[in-house]
């Protein structure tokens, strides 16, 4: 392949070049001013001195191929197309805003141009470009994803997760370093061991330049090589741009860690006085250019802050949209067979898993020793035989880089499951989970969604201590954003599966590892149930246990012991832990007037908690008795069995509760 890989010098484009840059700047001059005047709020951080890095690799990318950025990313966003105007109105917070106002100066995203965002956590867009571009590499596009991320993001995790994941699977992703000296106030001297960023995308494997990024043509010719070079392999590349910033880090910066001859001397090697000295001293172009570039820029300034003045506030009784898309209507039942089959819960949540990858092309499963090893709980065995490598993918233990895959995947189009060997690992992935899958949708004014499903093991009983063994499900149903379901049963862990699949945000499913080995019968047609209804396993008119996943089954036991006493327990399975079914909840609780919830979260901050709050608000004139509650002990789950079987719910405990909760 050739490709032109010579500076492009031409009049036309040397004047774009530098238009393009005095136009970020000039942009970002008023953006101070504003945020003086307080019309903008929050963080503001201004892209002053960098202006070559964004003008000179945004434009050489086309129109189909995506953008990841970071909180310093108004340049970017302009060089993208974005217009100006939605762009300045999102920094006041208005409905006009590029991102509908919900995101402000650090969250600027654009469906239209591919934009994805706007992040501000540092290094947390990696990940997200990691999935963007394996969706590209999955489906056969030929689309390019640019990462724009700052040096101090070489320290985290995720940088090092995506470089290699990017590296092994081959993805066409442009990493464009923008090393502007510091993070905040730390130069890399006082942070790294390694300082050369270039160097540490070698040591994956990765191609990578180091180039001036004060230079816009420089930078401009590395990025069209680096581009065509993705194009054309596939493979990822990292452009080191050594760059300054001008100005403080954010408008809340004393600039104690430099001095000002320090900045005085870079500023001479700026970016704009330098081209445009240049292009001037060679007769390039003429002083009447440069002032209509200024005059044309200044126009449309003017005009943005007018478009920014007079948009408008989104209404107060809006603030809740944009948190969750439209979920599609619940599945039909299937009609029953009459034929059931035994099966494990382990073979139906692989039946569900196979089922799903053969109705639709878009869904793989991704994960550590999901294929070969076949999952660490067997649940995937043999699907990689029968699906290929691609599709039962397994992962690098790298619980935030391939969890962030999957969030970039789905938000490109397909339809990942990403597993996770257990709920405590997946704390690695808490940032990716939380901070992008459950916020982008907000942030991004209900542009950009996430249809990813996670599935992971939860809960004690199989003697693995303490960094294995809890229920944090509570703590996830705790954010908006994201929908948590607890199959409990064979027929549910068969069914919600594709049900979440069809769901347009992140859906977590929490597989109690008691429950892999039990079996139930499930009809032979058996096929997806709904998501968003509790189940009433046992009707009584005593008392109502409320419960879900590895618990149910011994609530269900104490029920029946309750009843050799005369007892009659309704058993709630709550089956989606968030949004919680209030409806089911109350209708129990008002009718039996006494409740118990058997959590298997630690008691301080649980559901339980939740679930006693919302009958105490929505139920409390029904209710005889106080409520009650039976938990997992305040202890790091402990090895020894019997402290183990002490440490969370168990029959006796659930029967005692539900007799207190009687007087009895
Ligand atoms: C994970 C995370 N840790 C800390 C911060 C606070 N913080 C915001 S910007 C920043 C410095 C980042 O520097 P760099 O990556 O070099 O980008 P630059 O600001 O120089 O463009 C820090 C520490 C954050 N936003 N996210
Ligand atoms: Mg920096």
């Amino acid at each position: 392949m050739t490709v032109t890989l010579k500076p492009k010098l031409d009049r036309t484009h040397v004047l774009a070049l530098l238009r393009d840059m005095i136009r970020i700047r000039r942009f970002e001059d008023k953006c101070a001013e504003l945020y003086t005047q307080q019309k903008i709020r929050g963080f503001l951080h201004l892209y002053d001195g960098e202006e070559a890095v964004a003008a000179g690799i945004i434009p050489v990318l086309e129109a189909k191929d995506r953008v990841v950025a970071t909180y310093r990313e108004h340049g970017h966003a302009l060089a993208r197309g974005v217009g100006m105007g939605p762009i300045l109105a999102e920094m006041y917070g208005k409905a006009e805003g590029c991102s509908g106002g919900r995101g402000g100066s650090m969250h600027l995203f654009d469906a239209a141009t591919n934009f994805y965002g706007g992040n501000a956590i540092v290094g947390g867009g990696l990940p997200l470009a990691g999935g963007l571009a394996l969706a590209d590499r999955m489906m056969g596009e030929t689309n390019v994803t640019a990462c724009f991320f700052g040096e101090g993001a070489v320290a985290e995790g995720e940088f090092h997760e995506t470089m290699n994941l990017a590296a092994l699977w081959k993805l066409p992703i442009l990493f464009v370093c923008e090393n502007n000296g510091y993070a905040m106030g730390s130069a890399l001297e006082r942070t790294e061991s390694e300082v050369d960023v270039s160097d540490k995308a070698k040591a994956y494997l990765i191609e990578a330049e180091k180039v001036d990024g004060m230079d816009v043509v420089a930078v401009e010719a590395a990025a069209r090589k680096a581009i065509a070079r993705i194009r054309d392999t596939g493979a990822p590349m990292l452009l080191e741009c050594m760059t300054y910033r001008f100005r403080a880090h954010s408008m809340f910066d004393a600039q104690l860690y430099r001095d000002k001859a320090e900045v005085a001397e870079w500023r001479e090697k700026g970016p704009i006085v330098r081209f445009q000295g240049w292009l001037l001293e060679n007769g390039l172009i003429h002083d009447e250019e440069v002032a209509k570039i200024e005059a044309d820029v200044a126009a449309e300034i003017a005009e943005a802050v007018a478009f920014a003045e007079a948009g408008t506030w989104e209404p107060v009784e809006d603030l809740t949209t944009h948190v969750m898309g439209e979920a599609p209507p619940p599945p039909e039942p299937a009609k029953p067979s009459g034929q059931a089959v035994e099966i494990t819960y382990r073979e139906a949540v692989k039946q569900a898993i196979r089922d799903a990858m053969i109705r639709d092309d878009r869904v793989f499963l991704m994960g550590e020793d999901v294929g070969a090893y076949g999952g660490c709980y067997a649940v995937s065995k043999g699907l990689m035989d029968e699906f290929g490598a691609d599709r039962v993918r397994d992962t690098p233990l790298s619980e935030s880089g391939f969890t962030g895959a999957g969030i970039g995947a789905a938000a490109a189009g397909m339809r990942p499951i990403v597993e996770l060997m257990t709920v405590n690992f997946s704390l690695l992935a808490l940032d990716q989970i939380m901070n992008t899958a459950a916020t982008i949708r907000h942030m991004s004014g209900g542009q950009f969604g996430v249809p990813l499903v996670i599935r992971m093991a939860t809960g004690a009983g199989k003697q693995l201590a303490a960094q294995h063994s809890h229920s944090l499900e509570g703590w996830y149903a705790h954010i908006p954003g994201l929908k948590v379901l607890a199959p409990a049963t064979v027929e549910d862990a068969r069914g919600m599966l594709w049900t979440a699949l069809q769901d347009p945000d992140p859906v977590l499913i929490f597989e109690n590892v008691m429950l892999y080995n039990m079996t139930g019968e499930l009809d032979e047609v058996a096929g997806p149930v709904d998501i968003d209804k509790a189940a009433i396993r046992r009707e009584g008119t005593d008392l109502t246990l409320i419960t879900y996943g590895g618990s149910l089954w011994k609530t269900l036991e104490a029920a029946e012991a309750l009843a050799t006493e005369g007892i009659a327990a309704e058993v709630i399975d709550l089956r989606t832990l968030r949004p919680l079914d209030d409806a089911t909840i109350m209708a129990s609780a008002a009718k039996t007037r006494r409740a118990v919830i058997v959590d298997e979260g630690w008691r301080t901050g649980s559901l339980s908690a939740e679930i006693m709050a919302r009958i105490v608000e929505q139920a409390f004139w029904s209710l005889d008795a106080p409520l009650g509650r039976v938990c997992s002990a305040e202890v790091p789950i402990p090895y020894p069995k019997h402290l183990e079987d002490a440490a969370i719910p168990q029959v006796p405990a659930i029967v005692a509760a539900a007799k207190a909760a009687l007087g009895r």
